[in-house]
């Protein structure tokens, strides 16, 4: 995947705008609700995460994925059972536009508050990706942030409560998910990690933004130090969603449950991040 990544940012200096069809197409492919643990859902496209969570007082929906997704996003949350009016808070792992751009649709259409960083506020509002504020097919639907959130708040709905890790890097605001889910009856820590790819970040000799390279290292050493049984992330291939869904069999154990996960997830991706550094610091002129 990260191949892709800088593939495509190549490709973005010489191409500009006609990128935005080299974008993989299972990321706006419909796919079906998938049910994680009692209160928890994934929404999202084939190829792009949202995550329902279920409370007794109403719901929160993490990411919006792309705009043309959201249709097929609320179809699902239809299909559950539930009405777009049950949705009460809006999520979001990092202001970029394929987790995003449908925010704005989603907000109109279910009438629900969407909380976001510091970092990532501005971005949202504006649309934009950070450093790249100029670049047309980076831009997304703008959309109004209703409350701020500090690294470590937490958010609390029908006695369930998420708290915000802010793990900047991947965006200045990037923010991190725990929460409760019940898994073959067992209350387990699910963590919706934001990212910490680099995609299509500069990191050297000309930042995405100042203290990037600063804010990942911060955000892998934090990353190392947290434990959750359960790991999910905006990118479904980011925690191997397809292999879980076909490993999953009746009275076996639920395959999304893994506490080793994280652990091996971050640090192939910090050196993964270390690799790159070392590349984009050594192609400086
Ligand atoms: S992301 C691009 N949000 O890191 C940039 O998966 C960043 C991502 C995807 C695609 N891009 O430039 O095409
Ligand atoms: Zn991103």
């Amino acid at each position: 995947m990260k191949r892709l990544w800088l593939a495509l940012a190549a490709a973005a200096v010489v191409a500009g705008v006609a990128i935005a069809q080299t974008l993989p197409p299972s990321w706006i492919k419909p796919a079906a609700p998938v049910k994680i643990g009692d209160n928890l859902y994934y929404v999202g496209s084939e190829g792009l995460a949202a995550y329902l969570i279920v409370t007794p007082k109403g719901l929160i929906l993490i990411d919006g994925t792309m705009e043309q997704n959201v249709p097929a996003i609320e179809a699902n949350i239809r299909a559950l059972g539930f009405k777009l009016s049950d949705v009460d808070i809006l999520l979001n792992t990092h202001a970029h536009f394929d987790h995003a751009a449908g925010l704005a649709r989603l907000k109109k259409d279910t009438g629900a508050g969407l909380l976001a960083s510091a970092g990532d506020k501005p971005l949202l509002e504006r649309g934009v990706y950070p450093g790249s504020e100029d670049v047309a097919w980076l831009r997304f639907p703008p959309v109004k942030v209703d409350h701020v959130l500090k690294d470590r708040d937490t958010v609390t709905l029908g006695g369930v409560t998420l708290t915000a890790h802010v793990t900047p890097g991947h965006t200045p605001g990037c923010t991190t998910w725990t929460f409760p889910v019940k898994i073959d009856g067992v209350v387990r820590k699910a963590i919706i990690l934001c990212s910490t790819t680099v995609a299509a970040n500069r990191l050297a000799p000309r930042p995405q933004y100042p203290v990037i390279v600063a804010d990942y290292q911060a955000t892998f050493t934090r990353l190392a130090g947290m434990k959750a049984d359960v790991f999910l992330a905006p990118h479904p291939e980011q925690f191997g969603f397809a292999g879980k869904l076909a490993a999953r069999a009746p009275g076996k154990p639920s395959p999304f449950v893994d506490p080793a996960e994280l652990g091996r997830r971050v640090a192939a991706s910090r050196a993964e991040f270390e690799a790159e550094l070392a590349r984009q610091q050594k192609a400086a002129p």
